[in-house]
C-alpha cells in the first residue's frame, strides 16, 4: 500500500556530501602518530559511526590503550584537523544530483530535514550553501542516541511537524537504514544492495535520480 510522502529526512556524509575523505586523511594522521597502520578499506568500517566509536575502532586495529584523557586529546587532534579541512569546502562539495534533488522536493513542498551524526555538521552545510534547501537540521549537537537508534530521524520527523511513517530516510550506511526502520519511516539506500538490502529502494548515487522516480519505486 502507498503512503503519501510529505518528509525527507537526510543523512549527510555519504549522501549530500563526500566527507569521508577529509574524515580519512585526519584519522590517518592520527593513526599514524600512535604508530597504527589504517588503510581506506579500513575507513569504511567508520562511516555513520560517532567519532568516539571511530577512535576506538582504529585502536582496536593496531591492539593500542588509551586513557580516557588520551582520548579525548586524540579525537581533538583528529577534529581540529578535519575541522580546517571542511572549512575550506565549496558548493563543489555537494555529490552529484543530490542538490537537483533537494530543489525538485522544495518545487513539490515535501519538506526536508537533515539526520547526520556529525558534530560538525554546522560548518559543512554553510560553507556548501545545503542548508538553504533544509528545513530542520537534526545533528550530533543534539542527539545523544547513536544510529541505528532512531532519535535523529524521529526528532527530524517531529522537526517537520510529521509522523514518521509520512517520511523518507536517505542514508548510506546500514546503521542508518536500521535506524530508518526502528523509526517507522521508508528508507532509500544510496550504495551497494550488499550492506543496504534493507532499504525500501536503492540507488548507487543519487546521479540522474528524480523525486518522480523515487516516489515510483517506493509505491511499487
Ligand atoms: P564528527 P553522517 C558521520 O556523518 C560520518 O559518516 C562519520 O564518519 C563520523 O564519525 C560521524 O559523522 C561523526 O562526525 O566527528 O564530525 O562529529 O554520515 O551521520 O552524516
Ligand atoms: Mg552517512
Amino acid at each position: 500500500m502507498s503512503r503519501e510522502i510529505k518528509g525527507v529526512l537526510f543523512d549527510l556524509d555519504g549522501v549530500l556530501v563526500d566527507t569521508a575523505k577529509y574524515h580519512f586523511i585526519a584519522w590517518k594522521q592520527l593513526a599514524e602518530s600512535l604508530g597504527i597502520d589504517f588503510t581506506e578499506s579500513d575507513n569504511e568500517r567508520l562511516k555513520g559511526v560517532s567519532r568516539l566509536a571511530s577512535l576506538e575502532i582504529i585502536l582496536s586495529i593496531g591492539n593500542v590503550s588509551l586513557s580516557d584523557t588520551e582520548k579525548e586529546a586524540a579525537m581533538k587532534t583528529k577534529n581540529d584537523n578535519y575541522v580546517a579541512m571542511i572549512s575550506q569546502m565549496t558548493p563543489g562539495g555537494i555529490l552529484p544530483g543530490a542538490l537537483n534533488l533537494l530543489m525538485e522536493l522544495r518545487e513539490a513542498g515535501i519538506k526536508t530535514a537533515l539526520g547526520s551524526a556529525s558534530k560538525n555538521a554546522p560548518i559543512i552545510l554553510e560553507r556548501t550553501g545545503l542548508g538553504e534547501y533544509l528545513d530542520s537540521v537534526v545533528d550530533g549537537n543534539r542527539t545523544s542516541r547513536a544510529k541505528p537508534d532512531p532519535e535523529v530521524f524521529l526528532l527530524g520527523a517531529s522537526d517537520l511537524k510529521l509522523n514518521p511513517e509520512e517520511c523518507v530516510v536517505f542514508e548510506d550506511a546500514e546503521a542508518g537504514i536500521e535506524a530508518g526502520i526502528a523509526g517507522g519511516m521508508l528508507t532509500v539506500g544510496i550504495g551497494s544492495a550488499e550492506q543496504l538490502g534493507k532499504a525500501d529502494a536503492l540507488y548507487p548515487d543519487l546521479k540522474g535520480v528524480s523525486w518522480e522516480m523515487i516516489k515510483k519505486e517506493l509505491a511499487g
